[in-house]
Formats: structure tokens, sequence, C-alpha cells
């Protein structure tokens, strides 16, 4: 996203952020059922999370994931898109620290015969699963996450869709208070997203509460969000409050914005160019000078080409 309007900000919002600095750890499974637990820094001095952050002690390592090596946790949490906080990579971890991610509740409504208000914590207790997934930008730069989360077809299940369902359309928090870019128009807030229902229904689409065996930083959506890894990375929404099933496509935020650019569907493409740039390489966060080919459907071609047979790729961008 390049749109880049001046941000108003106070000096007495800015507020300096605990450096992430940690090793990486990746949480084994030990049991069945995810167990929160706050624990301790131990005797790891070269950590400084933050100690109120709780950590995902059992979770179970997914078939889904990629065996490429994680980006390192300060690149993933330092270089965020999160329009809501500002429009600068580093805007989000500078402010989104600021978000009020508890009471929290996902209404699940629409088209369907059992609508559901879920609460967070009834969220982060279900099974969850770690899956490394690639996440793609749409600006052309790429990064490794090991999520936590579990399908969004689960909960989708649960609330009983009917035949109506065709789409999802995903709304997500507008906070007044603590996130300085929703007073300037740069986007229609709420940041709205959507998918056609057999997208959501996919079992490569997540709601991720967690990156790296811990919950999710704001910056990178806390409590909850959404994460579709073979579409370009706007369409998996922050911070997300409602999930609507709806018959019609539903209008998103980006495409209100700059419905040339910003398409429906953004499946990771190489062959479909954004109009003020090339999509056929990308660089993977923080190497600078090197670039590599980027790969159709962001790798995940082989489970989610079939979604898209016989459709025009050019004409449904
Ligand atoms: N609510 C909200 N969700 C959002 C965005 C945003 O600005 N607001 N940016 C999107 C974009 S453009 C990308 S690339 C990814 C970045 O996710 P990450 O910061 O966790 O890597 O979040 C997406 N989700
Ligand atoms: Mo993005």
């Amino acid at each position: 996203m390049l749109i880049k309007r001046p941000l108003d900000v106070l000096p007495s919002e800015i507020t300096p952020q605990p450096v992430y600095n940690r090793r990486r750890e990746f949480m084994k499974a030990a049991a069945a059922g995810a167990i929160l637990a706050a624990t301790g820094c131990s005797d790891d001095t070269e950590s400084a999370p933050d100690a109120t952050r709780e950590k995902f002690t059992s979770v179970a390592t997914s078939r889904f994931s990629t065996v490429e090596k994680p980006t390192e946790y300060k690149h993933v949490t330092g270089y965020n898109n999160y329009y809501e906080f500002g429009t600068e990579k580093s805007d989000p971890a500078l402010y989104a620290g600021h978000l009020k991610t508890r009471p929290w509740t996902v209404s699940v409504e629409g088209e369907c015969l059992k609508p559901r208000t879920f609460g967070i914590e009834e969220l982060i207790k279900r099974p969850l699963e770690e899956r490394v997934y690639r996440l793609r930008c749409v600006e052309a730069w790429s990064m490794v996450i090991p999520w936590v989360g579990f399908e969004l077809n689960a909960l989708l299940k649960e609330v009983e869709p009917t035949g109506n369902a065709k789409f999802v359309e995903f709304v997500t928090a507008v906070q007044p208070d603590t996130m300085q870019g929703v007073h300037v128009p740069v986007l229609d807030w709420p940041y709205v997203e959507g998918l056609r229902i057999d997208e959501a229904m996919h079992p490569l689409t997540i709601l991720a509460v967690g990156i790296f065996g811990e919950a999710l930083p704001g910056q990178n959506g806390a409590p909850v969000r959404l994460v579709v890894p073979w579409k370009y990375g706007f369409k998996s929404g922050k911070s997300i409050v409602k999930i609507r099933l709806v018959a019609q496509q539903p209008r998103t935020a980006w495409e209100k914005a700059s419905p040339t650019e910003y398409g429906f569907y953004s499946n990771v493409n190489p062959n479909v160019d954004h109009p003020r740039w090339s999509q056929e390489t990308e660089r993977r966060i923080p190497e600078f000078f090197s670039r590599r080919p980027t790969v159709i459907f962001n790798g995940y071609g082989d489970q989610v080409a079939g979604l898209y047979a016989g459709m025009d790729l050019k004409k449904y961008f």
C-alpha cells in the first residue's frame, strides 16, 4: 500500500516500545488443548518480551507449514502494515501497543442458522496449531511467519451457513482513542475485507491468535486476525470484530480506495502486475539487494489452484 498522507501525531502519543530482541523458541505440542500460562523470562538474558504477553504452551505443529526459515521476530513485529496506526512500516510497532484487546468479541452473523458471538477467551482456548506460512505483501516484499491459530472453517461450520452464504465479510476494529490513523481518511474505516465462501472454508485459511508461540502483538493484529497465505497480505485483516456471511461480494476497503489497483481476489500472481509495479519478484525481509521470483498463489498452488479453475485471473485480479 503506497498511499501516503500526513498523519497528525501528537508528541504525547509517541510511546517508546520495548525492543523485541528475544530468541525464537518454538513451542512443541505437549498435550491436547492449548493452555495459556504466563511464563517468566527464565534464564534467557537475550529476551525482552512483553512480560504480560500470554504464551501458548500447547500448540500442535501443522502439516501445512512451509519448511522455510521464519523471518526474525524483530522484523515480523517491526515492519508492518496497519494503517489504523499510521502509514509508515514503523508506525504499528510504535503505536499499536495502545490497542485495547480486552474485552474482545468476534460476532459471526448474517446468512447462517446459529449466529453467535465468541469471546476472545474462548477462541484462544481452542485446539491451536502452529503454521509457518509465507506472507506476501502486494508491495512485493515477503516474510515467513510462525502463526498460532485455527482453521476459520471450524467457526463458520458452528454457525451453520445457509445456502445464501456465498461470501464472507471481515470487519476489523475501529478504536478512535488508540488508533490515530482512523482520524485520517486514508481508507474508509473500518478496514473491511472479504473472501468467497469456498476460500473462507479452505483449510489453509486461519484465524491467528499468536506468532512465535505467544499472543499476537498489536502491530500484527491482536487479539485475532485472518491469515490467507495464498493472497496478498492486505486480504488478511487484523483485529477482527465481525465476520458476516453474505450473499453478495463484499466491497472491501482497498477496492473502495483504488479499484484498479486492488481487486477482490488478489491472489499472489507473478503474471498479473500491479498497475504501478511488477509482481514478478519479491524481496524477503530483511534482504535488500537480492530478489527472488514470486511463485503463483505464494507457493500454495497445489492446494488452492482448483478454486479458480476456468477463471481468468487477469480479469479477476
Ligand atoms: N485492519 C488492518 N488489517 C490489515 C492491514 C491494515 O492496514 N489494517 N494491512 C494489511 C496488509 S497490507 C498486510 S501486508 C498485512 C501485514 O501483516 P503483518 O504486519 O502481520 O505482517 O496485514 C494486513 N491487514
Ligand atoms: Mo500489504
